[in-house]
This record gives C-alpha cells, structure tokens and sequence, in this order.
C-alpha cells in the first residue's frame, strides 16, 4: 500500500500532517506548479516566483531528506495544470493505492478536493492542518452560543490555553493588551532597519526568468527579488526582525514613512503562510527576546497579538462562515474598483504611496492595508468582490483564508459585524497624524473645501450620511453622528456635492 502525498504550494512545512502520516520508504510526494493556482487571480510576479522557489527548494530539500519527489514545473509538456489531473497522472505513473493531503487553507481547494474525491477510483485522505494553535473545531466550539466573536476574548482564551505571557491565570505586566501604547507617529530621527536580503540563486533565477516569460501580463514588479525561499533564510528573517525591529514594533506599529515600506515590521507572513516559518516559530522567538530583556512587553505582546490572536481568530472565522461570507455586502457596496488601484496614478499621496510600494515589492504593512487604501475603499463604497480580489492579487502573503475576513470584515464591513463592532473609517486627520504622506500631497488635510481639500475629509462624512439608516444605531458611532447633526446644512450640502464630483471623477479598471 503505497501513498500519494499530495503538497500544495502552501504546505511547505517538514512537519506537515500529510509527511508525518506517510512513509519515505514506500510513498511519493508531489509537488506541482499550476496554471490553475497561478491563475486563479492574477497574483502578483513576485508571489508566483517566490512560492515557485520556495516549492523547489522545498523539493529539493525533502528529496536530500530521503523522500522520492515528484516535481511537476509549470513548464512541463505534459502538466495538466490542476491538483487533481496532477495527482491522477502520478498516481497510475506510481501504482499508488490512496491519496493522502493536508486540508486546504483555502475553501475553493477543499471544494475542488471533494469534486475530485467524489469521481476518483482512489481513496483520498484529507487530515487537519495542525500548523495553527487553534482547530477548527475548537474554534467552533468557542464561537457557539457567542453573540459576538471578538478576537480579544478569542486571544485571552488562547493566551489562557498555551501560557504565553501568562503568569499563573494572570497576563505578564497586569494588562491583556498594550494597544494604547502603540500610536506613535513616525519620528524622522529613529531610523529603520534595511529589510533581510537574499542574493537569488540558480533556482531563484531560473524561476524568474519563467514568471518574466508565462505572467508577463500579471501586476507587480518582479525586481528587486529579495524574499528568503528556504527555511533556514526564513528563520533569518524571523532572527534578524527579532534583534534589529522588534523592540520598536509595538511603538511605531501604526507608523508610515515615504520610502520605508517595511518600517519596524516583521515582514514573516510570506514565510508563515506557506509553511517555511511556523507561527510557534515566531511567538516563541519574541516571548524569548522579552525574557531576556531585549524588547519591551507592549513590542512583544503586540506581535504575539497579531499572530496568536489576529491571525488564529481570522482562520477561525473564515471557515465558520463560509461560503456564505464571501457573498456578504452589507453596505451594498457596488462601485467598480478604480484604475489607479493597478497602476498608482492618483494624486492623493497617501494612495500613491501605498500602491506604488504594492507594486514594488508585494507587501504593505497593516495600517497603509487597512487605513489607506481600505480605508479609501469603505468610504468610496467599492464592491467587495473588486476589493477582495484586488487584495487577494497583490500581496505575496495573500490567501483567501486571511485576506477575505481582513478585507471584507475588518475593512469594508460587508459582513455587518461580524468581525468588527464597527467599521475602521477615518478622515484625513489619522492619515495626516500617523504619516509623512499629506506634506507631499496636492491635497491638505486641513482644507475641508475646494480643490485642495483631502478628499478623505469629505468622503468620511458622506460615507456616515450615505449608510445612516444602517450606522447611526451603532453606540460606538453615536458621538460622531452627533456632531454630523451639528453640522449646517449648508456645510452637509457642499460635502455631499464634492464627494459626489470626486466619485464621479474616478476611471473604473
Ligand atoms: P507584522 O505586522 O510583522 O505582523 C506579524 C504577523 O502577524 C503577520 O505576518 C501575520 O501573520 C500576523 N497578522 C498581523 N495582522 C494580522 C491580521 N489582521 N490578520 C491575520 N494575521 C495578521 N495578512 C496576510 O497574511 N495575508 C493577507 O492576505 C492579508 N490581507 C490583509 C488585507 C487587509 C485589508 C488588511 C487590513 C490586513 C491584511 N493582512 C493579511 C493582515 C496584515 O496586514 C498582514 O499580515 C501583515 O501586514 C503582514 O506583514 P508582516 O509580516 O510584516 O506583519
Ligand atoms: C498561490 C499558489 C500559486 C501561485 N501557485 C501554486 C502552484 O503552482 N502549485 C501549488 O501547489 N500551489 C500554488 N499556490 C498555492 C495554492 O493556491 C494554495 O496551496 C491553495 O490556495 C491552498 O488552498
Ligand atoms: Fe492622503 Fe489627504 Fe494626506 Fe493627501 S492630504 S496624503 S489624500 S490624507
């Protein structure tokens, strides 16, 4: 009885369920790069290179370790360019008797999954992903009954399970949380670590060289290629953010500077999301640093948060509620994602910035995804399926599974709630306070008519007045309708007339 071991390009882990139930001995990993999964969006040049590499070197290295390895190249003649047609084709080249495969991150490949389960004349074996700190079923069992699901209660519930920061049933420091602490603005006179860079090998090479050739015609830029393909470069990655940025990550956490994309950042959701770093990898690395007195607790509480809670909480959820969350607008939001979401041309600096680094170097960081170009997407009233799916295309680290709750629950409130006790919008003064982008703007944050005026100034309020039927129930936006209501109805007249002009203005892509 020998097995297929199916890997799928976010699976690349030594410790992955599927290797740990099979046997070198008798069984076959595969490994395949497909037009399908490249395709689905347009992802970026740089993810398609980057999770081509990591798969090679991932081969290779189970290969060295003893494995027999399969490894279909995109540019294989005979590659049918989906899980199943792949898997199939190995199976009868082997003789192999049953499939075994690790749950899909995403729900579109559990569906293909079970199309192909259903047709196939072999057994195929589906195991839980166990690379996370909460299962899905625990998850559920959390979730049922709650009124609400608040990922700070989630993340308690977790700091309690595993101990992490704990001592005894208590958080280290007497807080949970030490958000409050971590809203510095920039500060020109602290300066930012350079990002860890990899020379790219023959592998790399090769393999960009492919992309530049087969997705010529998807978003990004593939140069300059700096990302780590392997684990041992990812832990480097993870050590060097440890040493060089994490002591200032909680302070400037918020923080956005022209020209420093990656600013205190950890830049590890590339590596952590297909499987090169484990989330217990990272947590356990800060929580060291801080034992030993090398980076502050709101620092290191801050990056535990966002991957104990943030990152479990969202995987959690995602699988609750779908399929039916992706389909959910509640804001019945329906406006064409504009142009310069692919190509950077707007003069709104903020924007710009951010789409051009998107660009560059297929990340941003958290607040330049959330309260700058999310932000402008909650308040121009784009479609959640265009923001989804221009989310889903342009960041290396970008899975439904993470992306479509950020996006449709954090960002655009399309789920009414579910993640988010109310939506993130916000004027042009955030931007103006946590940036260096209004200096540089054609805009001013501090006009609030005419041409100069920043146009999230009026957006903001017109996107209160737009959904009041819907918001002005919510007690944490109480206050601000009441300073809506203060408003002269002159004054509510010219920011309904400049945000109408400025939508109207906008080429959709
Ligand atoms: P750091 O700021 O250093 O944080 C450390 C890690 O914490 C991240 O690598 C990530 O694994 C985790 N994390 C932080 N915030 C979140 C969050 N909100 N949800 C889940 N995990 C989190 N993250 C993705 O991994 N993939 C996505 O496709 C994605 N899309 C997003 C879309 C929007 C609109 C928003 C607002 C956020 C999105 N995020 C996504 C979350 C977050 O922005 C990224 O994880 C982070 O910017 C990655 O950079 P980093 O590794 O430097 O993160
Ligand atoms: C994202 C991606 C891309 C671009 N290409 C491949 C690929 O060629 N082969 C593969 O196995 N996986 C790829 N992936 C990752 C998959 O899309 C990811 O494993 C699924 O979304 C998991 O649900
Ligand atoms: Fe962005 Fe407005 Fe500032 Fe310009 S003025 S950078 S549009 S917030």
């Amino acid at each position: 009885m020998s097995a297929l071991i199916l890997i799928m390009g976010d699976q690349l882990s030594f410790d992955i369920p599927a290797l740990k139930a099979g046997s070198k001995e008798t069984d076959i990993v595969l490994l395949a790069e497909l037009r399908e999964e490249a395709s689905y969006v347009q992802h970026h040049k740089k993810k398609i290179a980057f999770l081509f590499s990591a798969m090679r070197h991932f081969a290779k290295a189970l290969g060295d370790a003893g494995w027999r390895v399969n490894y279909i190249t995109l540019d294989d003649n005979s590659n049918t360019h989906n899980f199943a047609g792949e898997a199939e084709r190995a199976l009868s080249r082997h003789q192999l008797s049953h499939v075994i495969v690790t749950h899909p991150s995403e729900y579109r490949v559990l569906q293909i999954l079970k199309n192909w389960q259903a047709c196939s004349s072999f057994p195929i074996e589906i195991l839980d992903d166990d690379r996370f700190y909460c299962g899905l079923d625990e998850f559920s069992d959390w979730a049922e009954g709650r009124k609400q699901l608040r990922m700070e209660f989630f993340y308690r519930e977790l700091r309690r399970k595993t101990g992490i920061l704990m001592q005894k049933d208590k958080p280290i420091g007497g807080q949970w949380n030490y958000d409050s602490d971590n809203r510095k603005p920039p500060d020109s006179s602290v300066s930012v670590p350079a990002p860890t860079h990899f020379e790219r090998d023959d592998i790399t090479a090769e393999v960009c060289h492919l992309v530049e050739k087969e997705f010529a015609h998807h978003y990004g830029d593939l140069e300059p290629f700096f990302f780590a393909v392997t684990h041992a470069q990812a832990q480097q990655v993870l050590t060097q953010f440890i040493t060089e940025r994490l002591a200032h990550f909680g302070t400037y956490q918020d923080a956005m500077r022209t020209g420093e994309p990656f600013m205190f950042h950890s830049h590890i959701g590339f590596y952590l999301n297909c499987g090169l770093l484990s989330p217990m990898q990272a947590v356990n690395a800060a929580v060291e640093a801080y034992n030993k007195g090398l980076a502050p607790l709101n620092s290191v509480e801050g990056f535990v948060r966002q991957i104990l809670g943030w990152r479990e909480f969202v995987r959690g959820l995602y699988w609750l509620k779908m399929p039916e969350y992706k389909t959910l607008n509640f804001l019945q939001a329906d406006r064409d994602l504009p142009e310069f979401f692919w190509n950077g041309q707007t003069d709104m600096n903020c924007l710009h910035q951010c789409f051009s680094e998107t660009q560059r170097h297929a990340y941003a960081h958290h607040i330049q995804r959330l309260m700058v170009v999310g932000n402008f997407s909650l308040l121009a009233g784009l479609s959640p399926d265009a923001v989804n799916h221009w989310y889903l295309s342009v960041y290396a680290d970008a899975y439904e599974w993470v992306e479509l709750p950020n996006v449709s629950g954090m960002v655009l409130f399309a789920d009414g709630g579910i993640l988010a006790s109310k939506p993130y919008a916000a004027g042009s003064a955030y931007i103006d306070r946590m940036s260096d982008y209004c200096s540089g703007c054609k805009y001013s944050p501090k006009e609030k008519n005419g041409d100069q005026a920043c146009p999230f100034g009026y957006l903001y309020w017109n996107f209160l007045e737009r959904h009041e039927d819907k918001l002005r129930t919510n007690p944490r936006l109480s206050m601000i309708y009441r300073t809506w209501d203060k408003m002269s109805a002159e004054k509510k007249h010219q920011i309904t007339a400049q945000s109408r002009a400025f939508l109207e203005d906008i080429t959709p892509s």
